[in-house]
């Protein structure tokens, strides 16, 4: 208690503490979130494994399409860009401990300023890696996963892996290599592509096949390198459908399952899934999740939503407790997120909530919403409300015709001789109601339920 007493405060916010169902308005405490309780067999924090964006919690000024950053943070202070960068690792640490995450991730430019050279970007960049990496072992603070941003600087103009100028995969091959030797300095468990610019704008001048052959090309060459020296993050690729590009070639779970297929990745690669991504396809959450872990490729999760009113990437804090929910179902399902995943805040707060503190609530909202889901998703697995329906719904495969479809003992002219006579009542009679309205009742009833304890 004095040693946190004396500490530094660089946040005015206190250590956020799991209050159960008090205090319910202070928005300050965790309700849902008790990090070391068990639930099925696992603490809670080693299901949910939550990290902390750099990029939109410490970098973020909350600029849109239409207006500048409203961010007030309290490094604004510093002026020149690399004290401001060396100082925001203190601000970042010390919001780690006070939300009480185990994990970072980062992108290399969410570090430090860019130089002229990639020599000199390197070397901001080492400084800032130093004094995480110093954190690090006095804190135990773990990386999730770090990535490269390959996105924003102009050269990135057409791509990284993917631009038509070969001069700029070589450059992003560079800066990649640095990325994956920053990754086993910080001990990363994964490292993540998400592909910024790698897609397309027209194909009116667009090569496609030639562009995704370089990328699948980029990617083993950052495999092998990893493996050179001995940087073993499982590596992830992020699907998304648009934005920044009209078309991105990591379209969804699906497109990009095929393309790992393809070009001989599936061994080396898993995905990493993001809530309002999945959105942006057409898809839900729980969808993407699904396809990826029905493909044994889950590997870590970005948290956020969309909103359906806009329609655009806006990473917004998770609230929605039924899409928490469904979401942790599937990761209960799966054993857990994946055997080095996690649940990432790729998250902002909206432009209006501009205040410092605003990534505190921010966070509690997400940490909170998932800890909620957890706890949902556990109650209806440990009572099977799902498996049993779900079981049921497919009995007739277990048996009779069923299982011969099911094991290969089943041929068209067998089909046909089993069905030619059936009448239009037995084949009717061989369906039954879903009944999914009640399915949706029964698991409000599990959201209120459970939660309301
Ligand atoms: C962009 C996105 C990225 C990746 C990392 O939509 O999700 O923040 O997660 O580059
Ligand atoms: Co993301």
């Amino acid at each position: 208690m004095a040693d946190e007493m004396t500490k530094q405060q660089l946040w005015d916010f206190n250590k956020v503490k799991y209050a159960g169902n008090k205090d319910l308005k202070s928005g300050a405490e965790f309700h849902y979130y008790n990090p070391d309780e068990v639930i099925g067999g696992k603490k809670m924090r080693d299901w949910l494994r939550f990290s902390v964006a750099y990029w939109h919690t410490f970098d973020q000024r909350l600029v849109d399409p239409f207006g500048d950053g409203t961010a007030i943070r309290p490094y604004d202070k510093y002026s020149d860009p690399m004290d401001q960068a060396l100082a925001k690792v203190d601000y970042a640490f010390e919001f780690y401990d006070k939300l009480g995450v185990d994990f970072l991730a980062f992108h290399d430019r969410d570090l430090a300023p860019e130089g002229d050279t990639l020599r000199e970007t390197n070397k901001n960049l080492d400084k800032v890696v130093d004094k995480i990496v110093e954190y690090q072992k006095t804190t135990g603070m773990k990386v999730l996963w770090n990535t490269s941003n390959l996105f924003t600087n102009p050269r990135f103009v057409a791509g990284g892996a993917t631009s038509p100028y070969a001069d700029i995969f070589a450059y992003a091959a560079a800066q990649l290599k640095h990325s994956i030797e920053i990754g086993k300095r910080v001990g990363s468990e994964n490292y993540v592509f998400w592909g910024g610019r790698e897609g397309y704008e027209s194909l009116w001048n667009t090569d496609m096949k030639r562009e995704q052959e370089h990328i699948a090309k980029f990617f083993h060459m950052a495999k092998d390198y990893a493996n050179e020296i001995g940087m073993d993050a499982q590596m992830l690729l992020e699907p998304k459908p648009k934005e920044p590009m009209t078309h991105q070639y990591d379209f969804d779970a699906a497109t990009t399952i095929a393309f790992m297929k393809e070009y001989g990745l599936d061994k080396d690669f898993k995905l990493n899934l993001e809530g309002n991504h999945a959105n942006l396809a057409g898809h839900t959450y729980q969808h993407e999740i699904r396809v990826a872990r029905d493909a044994g490729l889950l590997g870590s999760l970005d948290a956020n939503q969309g909103d359906k009113l806009i329609g655009w990437d806006i990473d917004e804090y998770p609230s929605n407790l039924y899409e928490t929910t469904a979401a942790m179902y599937e990761v209960i399902e799966n054993g857990g997120i994946g055997p080095r995943g996690g649940l990432n805040f790729d998250s902002k707060p909206r432009r209006s909530s501009f205040e410092a503190n605003d990534l505190f609530y921010g966070h509690i909202v997400g940490m909170d919403s998932f800890a909620a889901g957890l706890r949902v998703a556990m109650k209806m697995k440990e009572d099977g409300v799902l498996e049993d329906l779900v079981k049921n719904r497919y009995s007739s495969f277990d048996s009779g015709i069923g299982a011969e479809i099911e094991n290969g003992k089943a041929d068209f002219k067998s089909l046909e001789k089993y069905s030619l006579d059936k009448t239009q009542k037995e084949l009717r009679d061989a369906t039954s109601s879903d009944h999914l309205e009640q399915v949706k009742d029964t698991i409000n009833h599990y959201i209120v339920n459970t939660l309301g304890k």
